[in-house]
């Protein structure tokens, strides 16, 4: 009997080990076993797809007090700790190994120093727990795009979410080959305080070994550092898809309704608490996924699937009247799992939720009142910012029919957006997929937000709203996705939206239920069903095109005053981000693209001369 099998026999009950056994797959018995000798647990769970399993988990997670009961059925409740609320950037790494290099604005450590520390904080973390094993996939499993993904955590907490956010896939791993590869992910919560949240926060740490596509995280509850399948996966996958000629994206995919009764889909790019999810949840259109997606060339077409199953949705300032259908998700039996909200009674409270917050309750910070102060003397909000709903897709009735369907949807567009005070129009096209992709998508500046640890509000550069997650070069990275559509006969439509833009008191030119106008006009855009106007940065909507659109979606009067406060080309503000993003890929992008550059050049240039002939703040009108 080889060592490993030793292991695993000498830990595992006999049906757990026969559960393992039948994914006959040398990694993931090889890791498992590693995991095992690692971790220490008192016991091993291999969780298959079957009713009772999956039972198991949910009730594991009341039963050792890692979520809690609310009066609505199905309803559980979860706090990670104060200091545990977002991704955390500063202990993310990558593990590198001597001979490689990665881009310098990405975090790393040297591989064997890297592994040496994790494993060294990973040593016993198990201790008297039970380790759970779960079989999934990134999008629909068995199809061109899957992807399958082995966690093992002792939070029933992680396994319980990853069961609503991924699609189980145990029958799946049950037809791997012996050496077909597997993305793992190994978690530990690590020592737990009285409240049950991971109590050694100096020694959090999500390190990642992309050169065996394995994953740890240890000290941390929260979702973002510890599901596998969400940001920890995406990093490996790019490489993946950087291998195989597709890409990974972090993105929302939506069905976009439009005349005649026609649906055309439209995906977009927003940093993190950026818009995915807000847009992909446009009342009367149809979410297909809200923060990962990837895209494959089929049949010569760009077809998009959802990685995940379900949403990790920010709860902030979802309200009956503007959101819903997933107020009502949120408000009927079922399952779902509020993170970080406050708990009063057994009923969740959350910031801007439009309703009257309880005085006193549970919250991230322990228990509350609403006159509590931190340690700074700051009062404490009654949830947090980052608080977060997890729900399956197909409990909302606007869920795509074509969520599972293998080959995906036909992308009819894609968009960037970050936020954007002061230079970017609201909305605008590209003149061809590579200038789009170059002038939006790696353009793309934003403010920071409360999704990820650290100072809210600093302006950074995000390429492509998804630079946290890159572990190729930069410069492969735009590459890839400028060549991407190289072949493709009439590629997706590339657009730029901003929902930030605002007037000289600071105030936001738009109202938020704007954005769907804007993707209204991209659907009738892929159509060619209206013009647009030329300008230096790309194509915006003409006037009359807009009032139409605002009566339609929101009956809305849209006068020329605001159009033009909205899509006047703001000369200096684009000059001066365009300079700002053409130094951070000079510093930081070494062997970038020379279109990268050219296509800068080439909108510097439109900017100068429309400069010279109207000024520097140029009404939409003067370039009919
Ligand atoms: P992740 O799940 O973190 O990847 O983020 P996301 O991109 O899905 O974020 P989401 O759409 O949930 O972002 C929501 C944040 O942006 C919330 O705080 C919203 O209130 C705010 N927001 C969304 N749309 C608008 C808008 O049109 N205008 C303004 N001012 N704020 C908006
Ligand atoms: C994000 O931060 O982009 C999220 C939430 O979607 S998580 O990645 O889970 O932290
Ligand atoms: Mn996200």
């Amino acid at each position: 009997m080889s060592n490993t099998e030793q292991i695993l026999k000498e830990k595992l009950t006999e049906e757990n080990y026969s559960k393992l056994m039948a994914v006959d797959n040398t990694k993931i018995h090889e890791f498992v076993a590693d995991a095992i000798e690692l971790a220490n647990p008192k016991e091993v769970f291999v969780c298959t797809d079957s009713a009772e399993d999956v039972k198991r988990v949910r009730e594991m997670a009341i039963k050792v007090g890692e979520e809690g009961k609310l009066t609505i059925a199905g309803h559980t409740y979860h706090f990670d700790g104060p200091e545990d609320q977002g991704r955390d950037r500063e202990i993310t790494k990558y593990l590198v190994p001597q001979d490689q290099t990665l881009s310098k604005a990405l975090n790393q450590i040297d591989r064997e120093e890297g592994l040496k520390e994790i494993r060294g904080l990973m040593k016993d973390c198990m201790k008297g727990r039970t380790m759970i094993v779960r079989f999934l996939s990134l999008a629909p499993a068995g199809s061109v795009f899957s992807i399958p993904c082995l966690q093992a955590t002792d939070s029933w907490y992680v396994a319980h979410s990853e069961d609503l956010l991924y699609r189980s896939a145990y029958d799946y791993f049950c037809t791997l080959k012996k050496d077909d590869n597997v993305f793992c992910f190994l978690h530990s919560a690590g020592e737990l305080n009285e409240r049950n949240v991971s109590a050694d926060v100096e020694n959090k740490r999500v390190y990642m070994d992309y050169t065996i596509d394995t994953i740890y995280t240890v000290n941390s509850q929260y979702g973002g550092n510890t599901m596998g399948l969400k940001k920890l996966a995406l990093r490996l996958t790019i490489r993946k898809a950087d291998r195989e000629g597709w890409l990974a994206e972090h993105m929302f995919v939506s069905g976009v309704h439009g005349p005649g009764g026609r649906k055309t889909y439209l995906a977009g790019a927003f940093p993190s608490a950026c818009g995915k999810t807000s847009t992909a949840m446009l009342p009367s259109e149809k979410i297909l996924g809200d923060d990962i997606a990837y895209f494959r060339k089929i049949d010569g077409k760009v077809r998009a699937v959802n990685a995940e199953n379900g949403i990790f949705g920010i709860i902030q300032s979802v309200k009956e009247d503007s959101d819903p259908i997933i107020w009502d998700v949120l408000h009927k039996p079922g399952e779902v799992i509020f993170s970080n909200i406050l708990v009063s009674d057994k009923n969740p409270y959350w910031l801007d939720m439009g309703q009257d917050i309880a005085d006193k309750g549970i919250n991230f910070t322990g228990d509350w009142t609403k006159d509590k102060k931190d340690a700074k003397g700051n009062a404490v909000p009654c949830a947090h910012k980052n608080a977060r709903y997890t729900v399956t897709l197909d409990a909302l009735e606007n869920c795509d029919p074509e969520l599972n369907n293998p080959n995906g949807v036909e992308l009819g567009g894609v968009m960037y957006g970050g936020r954007d005070s002061k230079a970017s129009v609201p909305v605008q096209q590209g003149f061809d997929w590579a200038h789009g992709i170059i002038s939006y998508g790696a353009s793309l500046e934003t403010e920071t937000t409360f999704a990820i640890i650290g100072a809210e509000g600093k302006i950074e550069i995000n390429l492509m709203s998804i630079q946290d997650f890159l572990a190729i070069p930069f410069g492969k990275y735009i590459q890839n996705n400028v060549e991407f559509a190289k072949d493709i006969k009439n590629p997706p439509l590339v657009f730029g939206v901003n929902y930030f833009l605002r007037d000289k008191e600071g105030k936001f030119l738009n109202g938020v239920r704007d954005k769907h106008v804007w993707v209204k006009w991209m659907e009738l855009r892929v159509h060619n069903d209206v013009d647009a106007i030329k300008c230096p940065t790309g194509m915006i909507p003409c006037y009359d095109d807009l009032v139409k659109l605002f009566k339609q979606v929101l009956d809305k009067e849209y006068t020329k005053e605001d159009y033009v406060n909205q899509f006047t080309i703001r000369v200096p503000e684009n000059l001066a981000k365009l300079d700002r993003v053409e130094a951070y890929h000079k510093e930081n992008i070494p062997n970038n693209i020379p279109l990268v550059y050219e296509t800068m050049e080439k909108t510097r240039k439109l900017l100068k001369e429309a400069q010279a002939k109207y000024g520097d703040y140029i009404s939409p009108f003067d370039l009919i």
